[in-house]
């Protein structure tokens, strides 16, 4: 028996069984308070703001944060929560009839929580200095701090609907952007790290396989090549440790 043999005769097998209850280790983040997302047992949790809720007055007051904190956070934590649980349970049933909500709801929510942590942690009652290595970026990416808020100003002000403006590390480049976020990202959570990306834009399968999607997602799954993305995914994991 091959590897392969040995793996896909374990998948098989694995198909009929539930999902084990493991436990996880503590957010592999540690940065933006994100070790306070979700607790030992793999479920998301609200973490506390790391100041008081005055602690912004004036610019943003406190009853404001109250809500925001306590009740909007809180509901994208229950609601990322629900999602995984019926993602889970549609895995043990096999039913994915309603997979395309509950894939929605898990970008939604999660993005919701995973940004709402980030937020909180970048205001703070004291505001300190940028770094030389955050100025250095910031004059190599938009020419300079104040090319930066101008276009941070502008792009915020632009997202259509409800959304977010984000300053971001681009790692290709070695550069920041400012990306326009509709809603909290849109099938995104923004805080993940691309392992097994599958095009399905027409004009990845259209000449062989027509309209025919999931006959091409089940080609493409026979080509996939594991070992490099084990090699690529510790190489990630050890961006965390
Ligand atoms: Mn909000």
């Amino acid at each position: 028996m091959t590897k392969r043999d040995f793996i896909i005769g374990s998948m098989a097998l694995g198909a009929a069984s539930s999902i084990p209850n493991m436990t996880f280790a503590n957010s592999k983040l540690k940065t933006f308070n994100f070790q306070n997302a979700v607790d030992n047992s793999g479920k998301y949790i609200l973490p506390p703001l790391p100041y008081d809720y005055n602690a912004l007055e004036p610019h943003i007051d406190e009853q404001t944060m109250r809500l925001h904190h306590d009740k909007h956070h809180l509901a994208y934590v229950n609601g990322l929560n629900t999602a995984t649980q019926k993602i889970k349970e549609s895995i043990e049933t096999g039913d994915f009839s309603l997979i395309k909500h509950w894939e929605r709801e898990l970008a939604f929510h999660g993005g919701g929580h995973f940004l709402h942590t980030m937020f909180w942690n970048v205001m703070g009652p004291k505001q300190g200095n940028r770094s030389s290595e955050l100025n250095n970026y910031i004059n190599k990416s938009f020419g300079s701090f104040d090319g930066f808020i101008k276009l941070y100003k502008a792009a915020s002000g632009a997202v259509e609907g409800s959304g977010w403006g984000v300053l971001s590390y681009e790692p290709i480049s070695d550069k920041l952007i400012v990306m326009e976020v509709e809603k909290q990202g849109n099938l995104s959570q923004w805080v993940q790290v691309p392992l097994l990306p599958v095009d399905v834009w027409e004009h990845a399968y259209y000449l062989k396989y027509q309209n025919r999607r999931a006959d091409y997602i089940d080609g493409f799954l026979n080509v996939v090549n594991w070992e490099y993305i084990s090699e690529q995914f510790s190489n990630i994991l050890s961006m965390y440790k």
